[in-house]
């Protein structure tokens, strides 16, 4: 069901363009390009909510997943509760770290290969799951236009603030693109995704947000995956490789602290969220890597014996000293084992593209014909 649409289902906006005279940093080319594109915007820009994005922020009943996480031993947290609009800027931050790797490494082997990607898939339309700023996908629209493909972009996001000012961004840049966003969970999205208009189908998963499933949430994304594609249609993968102990410990424990306020930010959206009175100086950022299950775990521990109230949820929670709340798993990936498990999803990997450290991997698959 979509909520608060026109029947057809979608609304168009409208993008404020810088004035031509005075200093707008802009080429006159530019701005020729920019005022043009803004005629035709109405055309090329559909957003469609699948989620109510008002109720998804009060709703309570989408609660439950904090009250059985807390409720439980060892308590934990669901990973979306970072993203509140200070932890989407903190995530960002996170993003240009010295010692947060992950970014730049997937975007420098996109630099390279987008244009193979490209190649490989001919014309289509490419899906974008947790969208969110949409940076490196600006660096496969460029390969695509360079093929002389037509641009067509579904970014999915929860957040339509950001889906909205990045699809705006992202129209104004490419005079030919053409964007239908939803506003809605990757689960809805995936049943709701109607015949590509293109010849074929990429969705896209990138920025090792695979890593944050655990192994049974994993192997039901990549049968949802599968679901929506028809046979022959893409799935591209960027996954976070095994590596050194010591480079996943920076990277998740930065000296400048930004992953630690990012975590502690999950108790403050809590507060704002549920009324919860979390005081963030009794908590501390905890994260380190476990070896035997390959993934990076994130915990809130409680540095004395409190109890904290979350009053909209009429809920108590005690903790001992030293306490602590999960709040994400990060699992780094073998490449050989994720390969299999695609292919024996009905997901055949066609090509695998690594940096030179082999630290981030950026897989190409393809639905099987059967
Ligand atoms: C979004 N996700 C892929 C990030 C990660 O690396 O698992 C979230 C993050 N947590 C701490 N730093 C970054």
């Amino acid at each position: 069901m979509a909520f608060g649409l026109p029947a057809d289902g979608f609304y168009e906006s409208f993008m404020q363009f810088p004035k031509s005279s005075g200093s707008t940093g802009f080429s006159q080319s530019k701005i020729g390009d920019r005022l043009s594109s803004q005629y035709n915007l109405e055309e090329r820009l559909q957003i469609e909510y699948l989620i109510d994005p008002v109720n998804a922020q009060t709703n309570l009943e989408s609660a439950q997943d904090v009250i059985s996480g807390l409720s439980q031993t060892p308590k934990s947290l669901p990973p979306r509760y970072f993203y509140d609009d200070r932890g989407s800027q903190l995530f960002e931050q996170i993003c240009e770290l010295p010692e947060y790797y992950l970014t730049r490494t997937e975007a420098a082997i996109f630099q390279e290969y987008a244009g193979a990607i490209a190649q490989l898939t001919g014309a289509c339309e490419i899906v974008e799951l947790g969208s969110g700023s949409s940076s490196k996908t600006r660096l496969l629209l460029d390969a695509y236009q360079q093929q002389g493909y037509p641009l067509r972009y579904l970014p999915i996001d929860v957040s339509a603030g950001i889906l909205e000012s990045s699809a705006r961004t992202l129209l104004a840049d490419y005079s030919s693109l053409k964007i239908h966003g939803l506003v809605s969970t990757y689960e809805l999205a995936l049943e709701r995704l109607s015949p590509a208009p293109l010849p074929t189908r990429m969705i896209c998963f990138i920025g090792s947000t695979l890593g944050n499933l655990n192994p049974d949430e994993c192997h039901v994304f990549f049968s949802q995956i599968t679901q929506a594609l028809q046979p022959g249609e893409y799935f591209l993968l960027g996954i976070d490789l095994q590596k050194p102990k010591g480079l996943l410990e920076a990277a998740y424990n930065d000296s400048q602290g930004v992953t630690a306020a990012f975590n502690l930010n999950m108790l403050s959206h809590l507060n704002q969220r549920f009324g919860g009175n979390f005081d963030l100086n009794q908590f501390e950022h905890w994260s380190f890597y476990n070896e035997s299950l390959h993934q990076i775990e994130m915990h809130l521990r409680s540095l004395k014996a409190q109890t904290v109230e979350l009053q909209d949820l009429g809920m108590a929670i005690a903790f001992q000293p030293g306490e602590t709340i999960l709040s994400e798993i990060s699992r780094k990936f073998d490449l050989t084992q994720i390969q299999q498990e695609l292919s024996a999803k009905g997901l055949q990997p066609i090509q695998t593209w690594t940096d030179l450290n082999q630290w981030f991997g950026l897989l190409l698959c393809q639905r099987h014909n059967s």
